[in-house]
């Protein structure tokens, strides 16, 4: 089940006390950009705060996910002293699933998140499609976004860069993700936080030979970035980040596919297998990227507002067929 979670923090090293709060919520799957937002009610010289939305993936209750954030409370040494005043760390339950909880101490969805902008406008950047369709619209003058806990990307990056990188490359990569959509669809179709890099599973150690010295390789698992030892991870989650050495802002991303005997095999379900002569397709220009039919099986899994953009601009050039078993996976009558 889909939950989320509001963090807020005014005291002290706010970015710090977000940053550990996140580290500690282990079923997340998506960290909203940080905002930082003018309070909201309470004493009236306290400093902004900066907030974020947290989306986790969990089987657990409502109450369950109230201890959670009662224990990232207690980790960043909250201390109640005034009501609404600063504080540390404030973690709340926003909604859980379609859950209603009103009880004395719980109550989900949490009571005030329709009307606060610090609230709704990160979640706008998390959430599912069906809960970004009912979002309000509010004022959003108290608010600005200023980046990403883990550091912000290039978005200035396009895959004809991506393309001068890898020229003398001479394994198999391709462009991946919503820049692969875009590159099929042969338009622009939304903005790109980042670009996604694919390449097959069993060069990701040659891959860190061809890029260094000149850049530098992380892995980002779960949202913990760590300098990447060049080691895979057996459960195959990982991804890596990439940025120049000494650079300031991300590049690209690197994932993995894993690819055997000219078969790759998708990573959700490796029943399903594609011939690589059908997992990637090129431009005209010779740019490699992952074919849409691939890259939306992807993004069906749990798509968000610009996954369905991507779906939408891709679908109608697809063949028929395809279009017609991907539209099922994304309206939710089959599971991938
Ligand atoms: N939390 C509050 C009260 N006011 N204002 C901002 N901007 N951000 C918050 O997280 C916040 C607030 C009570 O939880
Ligand atoms: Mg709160
Ligand atoms: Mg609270």
């Amino acid at each position: 089940m889909r939950a989320y979670l509001g963090l807020g923090s005014n005291l002290g090293d706010r970015w710090q006390y977000l940053m550990d709060a996140v580290l500690a919520i282990d079923e997340r799957v998506d960290v909203s950009p940080v905002y930082e937002t003018d309070p909201v009610g309470g004493p009236a010289d306290q400093g902004a705060f900066l907030n974020v939305v947290v989306a986790v993936e969990t089987e657990k209750t409502p109450r369950q996910l109230l201890e959670l954030c009662q224990l990232l409370e207690a980790s960043a040494q909250r201390v109640r002293v005034e009501h609404w005043g600063p504080r540390t760390l404030d973690a709340d339950v926003l909604l859980v699933g379609d859950l209603v909880v009103s009880e004395p101490d719980l109550v989900v969805p949490h009571p005030l998140w329709r009307e606060r902008a610090f609230v709704v406008e990160p979640l706008r950047d998390v959430a599912l499609v069906d809960l970004a369709a009912t979002l309000p619209t509010l004022e959003t003058g108290g608010i600005r976004r200023v980046g990403s806990l883990w550091g912000d990307w290039d978005t200035s990056v396009t895959p004809s860069d991506a393309a001068a990188w890898f020229a003398h490359w001479e394994r198999t990569w391709a462009i991946a993700g919503g820049w692969a959509i875009e590159l099929f669809v042969g338009h622009p179709v939304r903005v790109h936080a980042d670009l996604d890099v694919a390449i097959a599973r069993a060069d990701a150690s040659a891959l860190r030979a061809f890029l260094e010295p000149e850049w530098e390789l992380f892995s980002a698992h779960r949202g913990r970035l760590s300098v990447w030892d060049g080691e895979l991870r057996p459960d195959g989650g990982h991804q890596l980040w990439c940025r120049r050495r000494g650079g300031a802002l991300w590049e690209f991303e690197v994932v993995f596919e894993d690819i055997r005997n000219g078969v790759l095999h998708y990573r959700r379900d490796p029943a399903i297998t594609v011939p690589m002569t059908d997992a990637i397709a090129f431009t005209d220009d010779g740019v490699p990227y992952l074919a849409p039919e691939l890259q939306l099986l992807y993004k069906s899994a749990h798509p968000r507002a610009r996954d369905e953009i991507d779906f939408a601009a891709a679908a109608p050039r697809l063949p028929v067929a395809e279009r017609e078993r991907l539209n099922a996976l994304w309206t939710g009558t089959s599971d991938p």
